[in-house]
């Protein structure tokens, strides 16, 4: 007999996110719902609103990667007016790209994915002599792992526990036999977790220095960016340098140390490499390092064949609407090319039903209509078929074409963990992905520091001028890649102001429902086939959703403009896992 189990919310992302899986008697997940139960409405607030705020208003999409819709935002009309940015203001929006996803990267392996990894009381048992040597196997140069520290570290957190107030640390599934780490292990993590909040705060200040704040920072404008005195003040420059160090060097001495020690601990454990299930991929080129070069590549790779490398054509990549809670009008179109996209809310609500509870007994509940529309998130589709987004993609795409930045790195990585090349579509893979990508910028983002000042010699544009004609209509788009994966926006001009507008989110591509052919999403995807050790204790789901680092809010970006109550939801502590 099969049974349901019901994750919600799943805490550690950004935004309410459901997750419903069938299991059968041996806890094996047969089938996987994603849904998204939050409700926002930002591409509805951009219409008939002046183009040049669309950046502004875009970046509220979220509170995450606040400057990835800015930027798309104001490149997507740039890209309809037909404006080139100086390279000046490119190189500068670069900076602050670099420092936006390394912030993510890290934070998200620590703060986010980090307790999947590492079990906080086997750390508290750990022998921290032994730890600070274990720590040298994995790097010449550990951080925050010496003898002391790592003493420090214990005393800090049992403290804590001993107060029986465990704070983050609560309802965790401490002792689950899918924690491979030994406690010396676990200690060395739980250093770097706590390493973490020191460097995040950097990463952060990073893109401020040109932003004037973060999150949502202000200095970008249709045309180029205003931080003008930022940028030929040699001190600002010298500044984002020194903070970028200190993040590239907790890259290198902590978060890839780990990442090899989980690709040696986790090798054998089934939940984590079973494999993706979907193994398209599509990414963008992103990364200025220098006028017309970026650090990584665009294109599509299809059932995880690397051998080929399929270039994207823009005017394939729809949403459909099918299971998702809207409806498309006046067409007879299932999937809408962004450009002629429609946000229809049209909510049809749960169903009654029966799940596992929080003791293994079955109860009564509110479950998912699985066979009619169950999510606010759309189903985006390249040429009609699913697609994953995110590093893993950014990865695989520039292992396909040969990218110079990735391929030494991606195999360093497999080398030293000891993976091989297959054991990047998984679970483990897509954590390790996200490393990858983040030690490919800290070894090559001085570039683009030094790109700047080499062309500030020479030339100190920073905004191209450009006129927006009433009577004209113009459309233009951004595409490239975010901390998540591939970003768009598409805008549509008439009479001066936005007629349409519609973003296609990393977190839309990867946790979207089925598509009108039935065919699931990339979260759903990876989940079949997962076996659960303890049905109560569903760990192996959040771990493998959580190595998406889902960010529900941007998948969404809907809500009603005028601020009416849409709709009222509770959430059940006896579901929420952290
Ligand atoms: Ni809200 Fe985002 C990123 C965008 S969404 S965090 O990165 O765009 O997946
Ligand atoms: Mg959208």
């Amino acid at each position: 007999m099969t049974k349901r189990i019901v994750v919600d919310p799943i805490t550690r992302i950004e935004g309410h996110l459901r997750i419903e899986v069938i299991v059968d008697e041996n806890n094996v997940i047969q089938d996987a719902f994603s849904s998204s139960t939050l409700f926002r409405g930002l591409e509805t607030i951009i219409k008939n609103r002046d183009p040049r705020d669309a950046g502004f208003i875009a970046q509220r999409i979220c509170g995450v990667c606040t400057y990835s819709h800015y930027k798309a935002g104001i490149s997507a009309v740039e890209d309809a007016l037909g404006i080139t940015p100086p390279l000046n203001a490119q190189l500068v929006r670069s900076l602050m790209n670099i420092a936006l996803i390394l912030h993510d990267h890290v934070v998200h392996f620590y703060t986010l994915h980090g307790l999947d990894w590492c079990d906080i009381t086997s750390a508290l048992k750990a022998d921290p002599a032994k730890a600070a040597k274990i720590a040298f196997k994995y790097t010449d140069y550990p951080l925050s792992a010496g003898e002391d520290e790592l003493k420090a570290v214990q005393k800090r957190v049992s403290d804590f526990v001993k107060q029986g107030a465990l704070g983050p640390f609560n309802n965790g599934y401490w002792g689950h036999k899918t924690y491979h780490f030994s406690p010396e292990q676990n200690l060395i993590v739980l250093s770097h977790y706590l390493k973490l909040l020191e460097i995040q705060r950097e990463a952060a200040k990073m893109t401020a220095i040109f932003g004037a704040k973060q999150p949502h920072p202000q200095s970008l404008t249709v045309g180029g960016i205003t931080s003008v005195m930022d940028v030929l003040d040699p001190t600002r420059l010298a500044e984002w340098k020194s903070k970028f160090e200190k993040v590239a060097d907790f890259v290198n001495r902590a978060y890839w140390p780990d990442l090899i020690m989980a690709g040696n601990e986790f090798k054998n454990e089934q939940s984590v490499t079973k494999g993706c299930g979907l193994t398209n991929f599509i990414a963008h080129e992103e990364i200025l390092i220098g006028k017309g070069q970026n650090l990584l590549s665009s294109g599509i790779v299809l059932d995880g064949d690397i051998s080929k490398l399929i270039p994207i054509d823009e005017n394939l990549i729809k949403e459909e609407v099918t299971n998702s809670w809207y409806t498309y009008e006046n067409t007879e179109e299932t999937q809408l090319q962004p450009y002629d996209g429609q946000t229809n809310p049209k909510y049809t609500g749960f169903k009654d039903g029966q799940s596992i509870g929080p003791d293994g007994k079955l109860i009564d509940t509110k479950l998912l209509d699985l066979k009619g529309k169950y999510s606010w998130i759309k189903s985006p589709r390249y040429d009609g078929v699913p697609m994953e987004v995110g590093p893993l993609a950014a990865v695989v795409v520039g292992l396909a074409a040969k990218n110079p930045y990735i391929t030494p790195v991606a195999t360093r990585f497999l080398k030293e963990s000891g993976l091989p090349l297959n054991a990047l579509f998984s679970t483990l893979g897509r954590t390790a992905a996200r490393c990858i990508e983040a030690k490919v910028i800290i070894d090559n983002g001085l570039k683009t520091l030094d790109a700047l000042i080499e062309n500030l010699k020479s030339d100190k544009e920073t905004c191209a001028p450009y006129v927006i004609d009433k009577n004209k209509e113009y459309k233009g788009r951004y595409i490239g890649q975010v901390p998540r994966g591939m970003l768009s926006h598409w805008v549509r001009i008439k009479n001066g102001v936005v007629e349409n507008y519609q973003a296609v989110v990393p977190s839309t591509w990867n946790a979207g429902p089925r598509d009108s052919k039935g065919q699931k999403g990339p979260y759903e995807m990876s989940l079949i086939g997962t076996k659960i050790a303890d049905i109560t204790k569903p760990l192996e789901i959040i771990r493998t959703i959580h190595s998406f680092d889902p960010c529900i809010a941007c998948s969404v970006h809907l809500m009603d403009a005028k601020g009416n109550k849409i709709s009222e939801y509770k959430v059940d502590p006896a579901f929420a896992r952290i």
